[in-house]
């Protein structure tokens, strides 16, 4: 019974979904849903994703949390249009609270969308929200278990950013065992390592973008 149930809020999420890819499609909207755990790194490398690219690429950001505006008050000061979505304790976004969202967006002006998920490992990678990619962010404080232990995020995202590289010293996360993890989950995933303190990779980060629109 329990199944059924969520296989009907699954599909029903699945149809709104589509439409709001159809629409994003029709406007040639580039969308991105950003995952990763609560403290990942996910708003710090949007700031600096918008501060690299906001001249060159016309972009809106979607701030999903469960309370407060915080993150969408960060980025409001890199004057881009940011919608917040406060889920009032849900654990992810869905596809009809992203089609609620777009609907103060200017879609005409817009050549990619950034949707910052809730912070959570689990829920957001099973819920499409109408995205062309999910991409998660992995800080390396979590531990190099964490791939294995939560493979569907891994596997549904196109790219892992392997966050706060500049702490990797002072931690016991191994790269190379990460790395080949990832890699068996979802064989052609692209892996980014960045550290948000210092800008590490954020070039790479924001090439990959460039390359997908
Ligand atoms: N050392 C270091 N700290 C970082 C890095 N990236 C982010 N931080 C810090 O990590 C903390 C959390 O960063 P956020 O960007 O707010 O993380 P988030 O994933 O958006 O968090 P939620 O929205 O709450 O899920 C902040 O104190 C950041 O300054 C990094 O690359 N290195
Ligand atoms: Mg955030």
């Amino acid at each position: 019974m329990k199944i059924e149930v969520m296989k009907n809020i699954l599909s029903e999420n699945d149809k709104i979904a589509e439409e709001n890819r159809k629409l994003f499609n029709d406007k040639k909207i580039f969308v991105i849903n950003l995952m990763g755990s609560p403290g990942s790194g996910k708003t710090s490398l949007l700031e600096l994703t918008l501060a690299k690219l906001k001249d060159e690429i016309k972009i809106a950001v979607i701030e999903g949390d469960l309370f407060t505006a915080k993150d969408a008050e960060r980025i409001e000061n890199h004057n881009v249009p940011v919608v917040q979505i406060n889920t009032a304790g849900g654990c992810h976004l869905d596809a009809a609270m992203v089609k609620r969202a777009i609907e103060s967006l200017d879609l005409d002006s817009l050549d990619l969308i950034i949707v910052e998920n809730v912070g959570n490992l689990v829920c957001p990678a099973e819920f499409d929200v109408g995205e062309n990619c999910k991409v998660v962010v992995l800080s390396i404080t979590e531990g190099d278990d964490k791939p294995l232990k939560y493979p569907l995020i891994f596997k549904e995202s196109a790219v892992t950013i392997l966050n706060k590289i500049d702490l990797l010293k002072f931690t016991n996360f191994n790269l190379n065992s990460a790395r080949e993890d990832l890699t068996t989950i979802h064989p052609n995933i692209k892996i980014i390592e960045t550290s948000c303190t210092n800008s590490n990779g954020i070039d790479e980060w924001c090439k990959w973008i460039k390359n997908s629109l």
